[in-house]
């Protein structure tokens, strides 16, 4: 055997081993969710023919062409019985594309589809799309709702940096040929976009993240909430905010929808990410919502603090300190499996279930928004345990 085809199959061994990996669950927890050993995906997940030519004469050395450099934020959807994520897989040249992966159990065996997703450009085409929100909508329709990323037109010479986020909107019957609309209309940036399942008054309902920059949520108060008449043409022309940013929380500085809302017995499920400042840098966690079954934009439960931050090895990555999440699926059988990315670069699953999720909704206590209040509740939970231990 030469040297090119000891290498080829030295790969496809590596390869094969963590594509194959049984992923175990972790003992240890807090009762609300269970942690899996290993990511689901990481770069080094993606097929070795999307990274080397495999023509032993055109590429002797058997060396990488086109680098990855992470398997970020996906969207996700149960499929035929699959499940399966949209992926944001970033390059080493930094674009971020979709590509499909799909694991017959939810928590080990993903495996990236033969070829990433084409997605038709909008009649501006955009420089980087990213953070897909999959929704199979009430219309017939698997909706792609992600972030597109332009230069800023009006940047001023020189200036590289400035950008443009605007939700861009596609939809599928098979996840395989997507048809690209319009994206969407609205008056400030938009990142964070999602599809709400059902029709509501019979519109089309979309979670917002209005921001004055782009990086900036500024004077936009929140995760808003926008009624639109046709898909086709979508414009956010009203839009009122229902999960607010406040002081000295997870969430001072952004936040964001997540995937869209569970629907359960007891009130739509949320799940999002918020965002707060340090001498670090950004920081990013996930808490979770619920609203009214009867109007989704009413808030009736608002757990206090974050629901996931960043631990371990998490904490680590391309932009450290983030836990960030676009997918997640809930089975027949109540088991809720939650996709979210570390670090910017990696993906993870954490497993729970409708029942322990909506627990966690109405009794974890709410933030008071400050010490004294925080401990007042601290001490009502001790003063409880404290008569059950009769002391
Ligand atoms: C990155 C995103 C990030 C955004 C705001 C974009 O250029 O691709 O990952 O969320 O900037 O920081
Ligand atoms: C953004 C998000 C994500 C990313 C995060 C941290 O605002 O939209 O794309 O995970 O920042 O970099």
């Amino acid at each position: 055997m030469n040297t090119f085809n000891e290498r080829l199959a030295m790969l496809q061994r590596e390869h094969e081993a963590l594509l194959s990996r049984v992923n175990h669950p972790l003992s240890s927890g807090n009762g609300i969710i269970t942690r899996y050993e290993n990511p689901v995906l990481t770069a080094a997940h993606t097929p070795l023919f999307w990274r080397y030519d495999l023509d032993e004469t055109t590429n002797p050395y058997l060396m990488e062409r086109i680098g990855m450099n992470a398997a970020l934020n996906s969207g996700a959807i149960k499929w035929n019985g699959k499940y399966l994520l949209v992926v944001r897989v970033e390059g080493a040249d930094r674009k971020s594309f979709f590509a499909v992966a799909e694991s017959p159990n939810g928590v080990d065996n993903f495996r990236f589809w033969d070829y990433p997703i084409t997605m038709p450009d909008d009649v501006v085409p955009a420089t980087n799309i990213y953070d897909m929100r999959l929704t199979a909508h009430e219309d017939g329709w698997i909706y792609g709702i992600f972030c597109a990323e332009r230069h800023d037109p009006n940047a001023p010479e020189g200036d590289l940096s400035s950008a443009t986020a605007t939700a861009g909107i596609a939809r599928t019957k098979d996840l395989k040929t997507w048809e690209r609309l319009p994206d969407l209309k609205s008056k400030s940036q938009q990142r964070n976009v999602v599809l709400h399942p059902e029709f509501v008054d019979g519109k089309y309902a979309l979670y917002t993240r209005p921001q004055d920059g782009f990086i900036d949520a500024g004077s936009g108060g929140g995760i808003g909430w926008a009624l639109v008449d046709d898909m086709t043409h979508a414009e956010v022309k009203e839009e009122k905010i229902i999960d607010r940013r406040y002081y000295h929380t997870i969430k001072e500085v952004k936040n964001g929808e997540g995937p869209h809302p569970i629907k359960t017995p007891k009130g739509w499920l949320h799940l999002a990410h918020g965002v707060r400042g340090c001498a670090a840098g950004l920081r990013y966690v996930l808490y979770m919502y619920m609203t009214a079954l009867d109007d989704p934009t009413r808030v009736i439960a608002a757990p206090g603090g974050y629901f996931m931050a960043p631990e371990g090895e998490e904490r680590v990555g391309d932009v450290s300190n983030v836990l960030f999440t676009n997918g997640w699926i809930a089975d027949e059988d109540g088991k809720v499996f939650i996709y979210y990315a570390s670090s910017d670069t990696r993906m993870h699953v954490a497993t729970s279930t409708i029942d322990q999720l909506v627990d966690y909704c109405m009794n974890t206590p709410e933030d008071g928004l400050t010490t004294s209040a925080s401990v007042e509740t601290l001490k009502k939970l001790i003063d409880k345990n404290m008569k059950l231990m009769n002391k």
